[in-house]
């Protein structure tokens, strides 16, 4: 194979192929690694050539060898014009993929829930009031008709942050400042954070939350506290909901009532979800003791009062079926997407 003749082939072969359209930094730099490699490599074009000239005469060997370093030179100018641009350190983007949509964020099922029973007892002329999460234990308990000796004053069942400062059990301390800010007639709905010191598992966790309401005046009966929470049950899980009244203890009501909605999963007749019994209990309620209605400077003879206090991530997790209270606290968007 004469040298000049495959020297002239491989210039116009190395021509066509460094005239080719731009592309992207990455795939330019792949390409001008592939040319060097095949035009100047170990196994390259040039090293071909030498291998021409090793088969030349001895007296045509050295201008020969000459001829071959000199076109080396001139592909390894070509190859260098066509090289790509540096590009600048830092991870490599490739700007050419088409981009990611931002995922629009959502309201959490626990605030969800907060906002819908809010909204139902705003309808019915309730204010939302609210008040402070760390709180004192006159508030908490005291004014509350709570004992000094009752088990719930224990630091096992309340958060002390250093006496008499605590972190509210229930939101009833606002309700407490309410009464005591206001006169009567008072309509009124507290929603909030509330701390216990329960060992978290399907259904505890050391913070949840709370709604609790309470309505103070003249003629305000037990009947009218059925009346509310009946429209309540009916609104949250729909219009055949029954409810009904189990009789109950706490200090601060009396008469006091825990309250079930028929379970709207197999309509009271009998499922897992309400243990066979057709019904599952959603909150505790009673009439406001007339001790808490004095503590706060209403004249309990002249005015009586109803309050209930539900959890709400316990009416969440019965409106949307959610099996584990835990699931609220860990944020898997797997878990959060779906509300
Ligand atoms: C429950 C029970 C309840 C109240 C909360 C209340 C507030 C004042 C006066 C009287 Cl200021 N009562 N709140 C009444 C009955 C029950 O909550 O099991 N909640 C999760």
């Amino acid at each position: 194979m004469d040298l000049e003749v495959r020297i002239s082939e491989i210039r116009a072969q190395l021509e066509a192929e460094t005239n080719t359209p731009p592309a992207c930094p990455p795939e330019q730099q792949r390409r001008w690694e592939r040319l060097r490699s095949k035009y100047v490599g170990r196994e390259g074009m040039v090293r071909e050539l030498f291998g021409i000239v090793a088969r030349l005469p001895a007296d045509q060997k050295a201008a020969a060898g000459r001829r071959v370093n000199e076109f080396k030179a001139e592909i390894e100018a070509r190859l260098n014009g066509a090289a790509p641009a540096p590009v600048a350190a830092g991870p490599a983007v490739d700007k050419t993929l088409p981009g990611r949509a931002p995922e629009p964020g959502r309201r959490h099922p626990v605030y969800r829930t907060w906002e819908e029973i809010v909204r139902l007892f705003q309808r019915l002329g309730f204010d939302v009031v609210y008040g402070p999460e760390i709180e004192t234990e006159y508030h908490n308990f005291e004014a509350l008709n709570i004992p000094l000796e009752h088990p719930s004053r224990d630091a096992f069942d309340t958060f002390y942050v250093r006496k008499p400062y605590l972190l509210r059990s229930h939101t009833s301390p606002v309700q407490i400042r309410t009464m005591k800010e206001r006169k009567p007639p008072i309509r009124v709905i507290a929603p909030g954070k509330v701390f216990r010191p329960d060992k978290p598992d399907a259904g505890h966790s050391p913070m949840f939350h709370q709604v609790e309401g309470l309505m103070v005046g003249e003629g305000v009966t037990f009947a009218k506290l059925k009346g509310v929470l009946d429209l309540f049950a009916k609104s949250m899980w729909g219009p055949d909901t029954k409810i009904r009244f189990r009789p109950s203890f706490f200090p601060f009501t009396e008469p006091s009532a825990e309250v079930d909605v028929s379970c709207f999963i197999c309509g009271a007749k009998g499922c897992p979800a309400c243990k066979q019994s057709g019904w599952m209990e959603i909150l505790g309620s009673g009439m406001v003791h007339p001790k808490v209605l004095e503590n706060c400077g209403i004249d309990p003879e002249k005015n009586t009062g109803f309050a209930f206090g539900m959890g709400i991530e316990r009416i969440a997790m019965l409106k949307y079926g959610i099996p584990d209270i835990r699931l609220f606290y860990e944020n898997h968007f797997g878990f959060l997407r779906q509300f």
